[in-house]
């Protein structure tokens, strides 16, 4: 996943404390003898400190990915998060701080070549790169946290990709279970305390994933505050197509009425293609809605492969019509 990589970032005290005590480490039992060898001491100091914060530094950014290169989808969704334009200003202000600290210990490697102090000026030096430290603190929390936040969200590829949805109990397990096989993997999904399902399986050798978002597609949009919303529509970016799941028995503990019209809150929310169809054609308690495409049973297995082969050729109408979905 695009943002497993990225390590924990240090606190300013914590990097602060590691290069000045790496380069008093360096210069333990060496034997100070005379101004000359002070001088060195004091040089070397000075540049394993500045080497350290300013690697680190730069560490840091580099393990950022870039955002202008971030899948749409993901672009969104650490939008929503925690700030695209805040994670910029301060990879900013980190990448700033490391060149700067990086100009600063070649600066005051001269001055104590000229100073009469040479441990004064590289007392100095340590003040000045500790303050530049400080000065990028809440920039650092800020970068942790996001970095915490962002790893936890799940790995959602660039397939093409069917969202599952439906009320609560319909058979949308189910059938994901069907197709994909296996058990999905269950990543947490920061705007729903149930996480989100992702499966995937292969058809001509192309794959294609699947999701189920439980807390999300399975209630009255009416109760969505701003925030889910937005988790919902940056599906968008993902080259997808939903497939709308009724139960037609109505064993679920809804009625279709109240089935329906979710249908049609996803519909305005959408701007994606929907399969709808009706489940659990099995039970005598079935009646087949008038708005329904197909009608399948997740038990009998009845009409799974029909509404399999419905998604697939919508998702390669999806990509004639849209090649590139990755833009933000
Ligand atoms: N008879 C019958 N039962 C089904 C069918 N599909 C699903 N069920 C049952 O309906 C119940 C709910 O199925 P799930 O697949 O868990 O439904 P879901 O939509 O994932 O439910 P949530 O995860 O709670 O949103 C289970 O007890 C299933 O065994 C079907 O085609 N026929
Ligand atoms: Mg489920």
């Amino acid at each position: 996943m695009i943002f497993e990589k990225i390590h924990t970032v240090p606190t300013s005290d914590e990097l602060v404390g590691k290069a000045f005590r790496r380069a008093s480490r360096a210069m333990s039992g060496k034997q100070i003898t005379g101004r000359e060898s002070a001088m060195k001491a004091n040089e070397s100091m000075v540049l394993t400190a500045g080497n350290i914060l300013s690697d680190n530094l730069a560490n840091i950014v580099r393990r950022f990915p870039s955002f202008d290169e971030l899948p749409g989808f993901y672009y969104e969704i650490a939008d929503i998060l925690v700030g695209v334009d805040k994670l910029r200003q301060s990879l900013s202000s980190t990448d700033w701080a490391s060149k700067k600290i990086h100009e600063l210990s070649r600066e005051f490697v001269m001055n104590i070549r000229k100073s009469d102090s040479s441990m004064k000026t590289r007392k100095e030096a340590f003040g000045r790169m500790a303050s530049i430290m400080s000065s990028i603190d809440s920039d650092l929390r800020f970068l942790n946290d996001a970095r915490n936040q962002l790893r936890k969200l799940p790995d959602v590829r660039e397939e093409p990709t069917i969202v599952v949805a439906g009320y609560p109990n319909v058979g949308k397990s189910s059938f994901m279970a069907l197709i994909t096989g296996a058990r999905p993997e269950v990543a947490s999904y920061p705007f729903t305390t149930k996480g989100v399902s992702i499966g995937h399986f292969e058809r001509n050798n192309d794959r294609y994933q699947v999701m189920d978002t439980p807390g999300l597609l399975d209630r009255p949009m009416s109760d969505r505050n701003d925030v889910e919303l937005q988790a919902i529509t940056a599906l968008k970016h993902l080259e997808s197509v939903v497939l709308f799941i009724l139960d037609a028995s109505e064993t679920c503990g809804y009625v279709i009425d109240d089935q329906k019209r979710l249908l049609d809150e996803v519909r305005e929310n959408f701007e994606l293609p929907i399969l709808v169809v009706a489940n659990k054609a099995d039970l005598p308690q079935f009646q087949e809605p008038d708005i329904v495409d197909l009608v399948i049973s997740t038990e009998t297995k009845q009409g799974v492969d029909a509404v399999v082969d419905q998604l697939i050729e919508m998702l390669a109408k999806e990509k004639e019509s849209s090649p590139s979905v990755t833009p933000c």
